[in-house]
């Protein structure tokens, strides 16, 4: 009777081992950080409209006095933007000289956002399917 009650202890100390091995190996597996809307914010980034009609990337985190450069990689886009600061651009902005209306050529420019504030915008040929972004300034 000892040797199997013995042979039956090893057998359970053998699984129980396993199963912790186990629950260690899973719980060290490196964890992915919270993505998406709460990145670090720089003090120049781009946005490019693309071919799929959106903004890339849709969400900007910016530091105060940080400059943002929107450009056209593919189709008929501007950017349209409300709140801190507002400007409607494509082949150059509003009342700046140039055309906000949405243009298939490859335009770029470049926003400077002096101050803390969000500023959400579209493209005037997309907004119905969903072509919008924002910068958040901090
Ligand atoms: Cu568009």
């Amino acid at each position: 009777m000892k040797l199997p009650l013995r042979i039956f202890a090893g057998l359970t100390v053998a699984v129980l081992a396993l199963g912790l091995y186990s629950c260690n190996s899973g719980s060290s597996t490196p964890t992915a950080p919270p993505s998406g809307g709460g990145g670090t914010p720089v003090m120049s980034a781009s946005v490019t409209a693309t071919g799929s009609n959106t903004f890339s990337p849709s969400v900007v985190n910016l530091l105060a006095g940080g400059t943002v450069n929107f450009s056209n990689g593919s189709g008929l886009h501007n950017v349209n933007a409300q709140g801190a600061v507002s400007f409607r651009c494509a082949e150059g902005c509003d009342g700046q000289g140039g055309n906000g209306s949405p243009s298939v050529t490859s335009w770029s420019f470049t926003i400077t956002f002096p101050s803390a504030g969000t500023t959400s915008y579209v493209c005037d040929e997309h907004a119905g399917v969903g072509m919008t972004g924002s910068i958040i300034v901090q």
